[in-house]
């Protein structure tokens, strides 16, 4: 019998809508993996709304959630996940999970989307920029940064595909294995830029693709990219082409179902939520419409 990939995903839980965990964690299961779900937070919905209550996890109660799965031998996962973290001491306590990890299973893929802001703007502390650059790239396998998060990460400044290629290869060089610009808005006809690259001995590999750009802004949906691509990455045995393709075939139908029923007063609110569910077979077979080309 050949055993399910079991993934730990530490992220935000909302009761209500789909952000983090609640993003994340039914893609992941409808495409055959086990879950454990750790919620860094618990709030009543995301930070767009005009109120948001709710309780933090700290890093000493991510270390006993921890030390519970290991006293009971449940700690061998063969992949991490890990999305917004809100505190440098989160962060940090995130580098020790992904030793421990590591040490119960060399092989465990870690993917981390450094959620850290967009077009320009930092949603988490300062602080946190220098510890994903130094400790959180090193350790991951996969990194998945918007435009913005990319330019933090490698302390450059993007304006052209040039300076993407440029970013994403010094990634690489601080040892990251598969790097994604999840999107890029390169001021070019209302288009996104995706840009994937693998880099395994000295073969890379590179792969870009564009779509059409929405006219809403999505919350979730950087997390929901970050799930569908560990899966199809897993599912495809790394075929970097293969995975972004479904992976925005995924998304780009769910992000469709969403925009149709959304008024042009909704479309104006940051409050829009995700029609994951109603995506359940988008999910399960992604159509064949996005090709991605190979540079
Ligand atoms: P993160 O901050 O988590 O790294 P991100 O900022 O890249 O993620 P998004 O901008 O939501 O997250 O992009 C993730 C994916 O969602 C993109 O690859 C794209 O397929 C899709 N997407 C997001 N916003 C739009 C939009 N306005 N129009 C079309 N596609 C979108
Ligand atoms: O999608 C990123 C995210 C994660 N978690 C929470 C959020 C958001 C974005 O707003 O509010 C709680």
């Amino acid at each position: 019998m050949v055993e399910s990939p079991r993934v730990l995903s530490i992220q935000s839980h909302v009761v209500s809508g789909y952000v983090g965990n609640k993003s994340a964690v039914f893609p992941l299961q409808l495409l055959g993996f086990e879950v454990d779900a750790i919620n860094s937070v618990q709030f009543s919905n995301h930070t767009g709304y005009k109120k948001v209550k709710g309780q933090i996890l700290t890093e000493k109660d991510l270390a006993d959630l921890l030390e519970g799965l290991s006293e009971n031998h449940l700690d061998y996962y063969s992949h991490l996940l890990t999305g917004y973290i809100g505190s440098v001491s989160f962060l940090n306590q995130i580098t020790t999970v992904v030793k421990h990890l590591r040490q119960k299973n060399p092989n465990l893929i870690y993917v981390c989307d450094p959620v850290m802001g967009d077009n320009g703007q930092l949603y988490v502390p300062k602080e946190l920029v220098p510890i994903y650059k130094s400790y959180i790239v090193p350790l991951a396998t996969i990194i998945t940064p918007n435009l913005f998060e990319a330019e933090l990460l490698t302390d450059t400044k993007i304006i052209n595909q040039d300076d993407v290629w440029n970013a994403i290869n010094i990634l690489h060089n601080k040892g990251c294995e598969t790097v994604v610009i999840s999107s890029a808005d390169l001021g070019t006809d209302s288009k996104l830029g995706v840009f994937g690259s693998c880099k395994k001995d000295d073969t890379i590999k590179k792969i870009y693709m564009e779509i059409k750009k929405l006219p809403v802004t999505f919350t979730g949906s950087g997390d929901l990219f970050a799930a569908l691509f560990l899966s199809w990455m897993y599912k495809s045995n790394n075929d970097l082409k293969v995975a972004l393709e479904n992976t925005i075939a995924s998304l780009q139908a769910v992000l469709k179902r969403t925009v149709e029923g959304l008024g042009d007063e909704d479309i104006k609110a940051k409050n829009v939520e995700l029609k994951l569910i109603q995506s359940k077979k988008d999910i399960e077979e992604p159509n064949d419409i996005y090709q991605a080309v190979i540079i």
